[in-house]
């Protein structure tokens, strides 16, 4: 395990937008865990618990026991404190797979994940500070990620200036597969048509099995195509504090060419506690699954 410096990793995010590669878990338990992942995955009954009926896998944290567990690994978590503050919730995870050939994600950056047909953000700060980001992503390798099997990519310090305005529409197209966010041209939305990264400013982020790298969206990120014979397997943890609400006012949304209802999603308090009650929470019964709703706060 590496020995931690938050003070120094509050340091490290705020030049760079990012910290980390780390090591969770060494190489082997990793491997070995995720293959065990991937069989609850395929189970029909956890299938059934799926918080959103399309084939998008998000949110399997919520019906996958070894994925509820790893969002509050305290590894991950108390960096994550040391970075947006004490009280956490979990709004979502998404898996990325890369498949031998597939090319690499497009440079983007966002905030308020306003991906996609509508304008509006998935997420709303209720409070506004200079020094501390709104959203975190912890990025976990469950397979090797190198510079030939679609690692991360990123633009240090890119998260203090936008080079593309999340806000203006960006159409999804199946086809779109260069360049592109699964389906999405973020050049569409590039504030100066013109800019593209500096080679010498790009920082390619290899990891083993069971490292994993914590950014804001707001830092310019991507990856490299899989031009290897090896799967690349990346998990997402998305993160707000408490102070941001989540899907305010929405029923549902669509991305990604499917519908999302949101009538079964809840957030995850993964540190400290809720004081805002702004959002829906669920947690984990006392056998760890599945969750259930939270009486609200008030
Ligand atoms: O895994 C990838 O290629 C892209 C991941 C990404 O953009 C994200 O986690 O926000
Ligand atoms: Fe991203």
């Amino acid at each position: 395990m590496d020995s931690v410096d938050l003070d120094n990793d509050a340091k490290t995010f705020a030049e760079q937008g990012y910290i980390g590669p780390f090591t969770l878990w060494e190489p082997e338990e990793m491997t070995a865990w995720w293959k065990t992942q991937r069989k609850a995955l395929l189970d029909p009954q956890a299938g059934a618990r799926k918080v959103f009926d399309n084939p998008v896998n998000y949110d399997r944290h919520l019906d996958i026991p070894g994925l509820s567990k790893l969002i509050t690994e305290p590894e991950i978590v108390r960096r994550m404190q040391a970075l947006i503050g004490s009280d956490i919730l979990c709004w979502r995870t998404e898996f990325f797979p890369k498949n031998p050939g597939d090319a690499g994600t497009g440079w983007h950056q966002v905030e308020t994940y306003a991906i996609g047909e509508t304008s509006q953000g998935m997420l709303e700060a209720t409070e506004h500070s200079p020094d501390l980001p709104m959203e975190l992503t912890c990025w976990v390798a469950f397979t090797e990620a190198a510079k030939d099997n679609a690692c991360m990519k990123v633009i240090p310090g890119s998260h203090r200036q936008w080079r593309y305005d999340e806000h203006a529409p960006m159409k999804w197209n199946n086809a779109a597969r260069d360049n592109s966010f699964f389906g999405y041209n973020y050049d569409d939305i590039k504030i100066d048509k013109n800019w593209d990264p500096e080679q010498e400013n790009v920082r390619y982020l290899e990891m083993r099995p069971g490292q994993f790298f914590i950014f804001t969206a707001r830092c310019i990120h991507g990856s490299t195509p899989n031009i290897s014979r090896r799967q690349r397997m990346g998990f997402a943890i998305r993160v707000v504090p408490n102070h941001v609400r989540v899907y305010g006012g929405m029923t549902g949304f669509d991305e990604f060419g499917h519908h999302f209802e949101l009538d079964r999603h809840g957030c995850v308090q993964v540190a400290g506690e809720d004081r805002y009650g702004l959002n829906r929470m669920v947690r984990r019964n006392a056998w760890g699954d599945p969750f259930t709703p939270v009486e609200r706060v008030a």
